[in-house]
């Protein structure tokens, strides 16, 4: 894939997805250009499924498809020179790579299945958020397949009051460990610099945060039920979610020149 770095890549993603939104940050960061497609759930798998993926996002590049969020920033890295998102020292590289894969395989999900927990039964901010920018036929769809689109969520999350409650405490107890990584005054998970853990850290925290310039689609947090508002209240307010919510101010717009 010789001309991977000059061709416009193209980003298949759904609106709300943070999965997708830690790709979209990464691409928007090293200022490699892309044009998004979104989708929304369910008919997303027509388009993922046709570039040798199944969850979004996807990243086409050239001849090269990318199926999941960590090789897309990978790639992103590689295709800009390197050692931007993921320091070239080995160590380093290391441990951004550990957090990455933690985020990824837990943060990512308990986060993901507290905030539909929250959110399924509220259909009409459903339907805003999962229809932003899609093609028009698929907004059309979306009020028809919604109620199989939350019945498929619901069970492929596995999402009961009990999941939910537990899932809540592995964000806590995450949110805790980073608070304490933080605790010596560094500004950044590793290396004193923005790196993919910090960024994997804040996309992925998203669904119990609703941080201010968060690239996906999400409802206000004054239109969500008051539960859900308040314990995201309560998470804003630690250590870790002001990290987060600080690395979205800084750091969502930079861009390389
Ligand atoms: N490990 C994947 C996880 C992606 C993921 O879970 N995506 C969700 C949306 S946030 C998805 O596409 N779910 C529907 C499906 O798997 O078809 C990555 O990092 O890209």
């Amino acid at each position: 894939m010789s001309n991977a770095g000059v061709q416009p890549a193209v980003l298949i993603t759904m609106p709300h997805s943070h999965y997708s939104e830690k790709a979209r940050w990464a691409l928007d960061r090293l200022s490699l250009p892309y044009q998004e497609q979104p989708h929304i759930p369910l008919l997303h798998r027509l388009a993922t499924t046709r570039n040798g993926g199944s969850s979004v996002p996807v990243l086409v590049h050239g001849a090269a498809y990318f199926t999941d969020s960590t090789d897309i920033l990978m790639h992103a890295d590689r295709a800009r020179g390197g050692g931007l998102l993921y320091p070239l020292d080995a160590g380093q590289r290391q441990e951004v790579e550990a957090f990455e894969t933690r985020f990824d395989e837990d943060l990512g999900i308990h986060a993901r299945r507290w905030a539909y927990a929250q959110l399924l039964a509220e259909r009409s901010l459903l339907r805003q958020a999962m229809s932003r920018g899609v093609p028009k036929l698929e907004a059309a769809l979306l009020p028809l397949i919604l109620p199989a689109i939350v019945r498929v969520i619901r069970k492929a999350l596995r999402i009961t009051p009990e999941s939910s409650a537990r899932s809540l405490d592995r964000v806590r107890s995450l949110f805790k460990e980073v608070g304490d990584r933080l605790e010596d005054g560094r500004q950044f998970l590793v290396a004193d610099r923005f790196t993919a853990a910090d960024l994997t850290f804040a996309a992925l925290a998203a669904p119990v945060l609703f941080p201010t310039g968060y690239g996906a689609a999400y409802p206000a947090l004054d239109e969500v039920p008051s539960a859900m508002r308040n314990e995201v209240l309560r998470l804003r307010d630690s250590d870790a979610g002001k990290f987060a919510l600080r690395l979205y101010l800084q750091e969502r717009n930079q861009t390389l020149s």
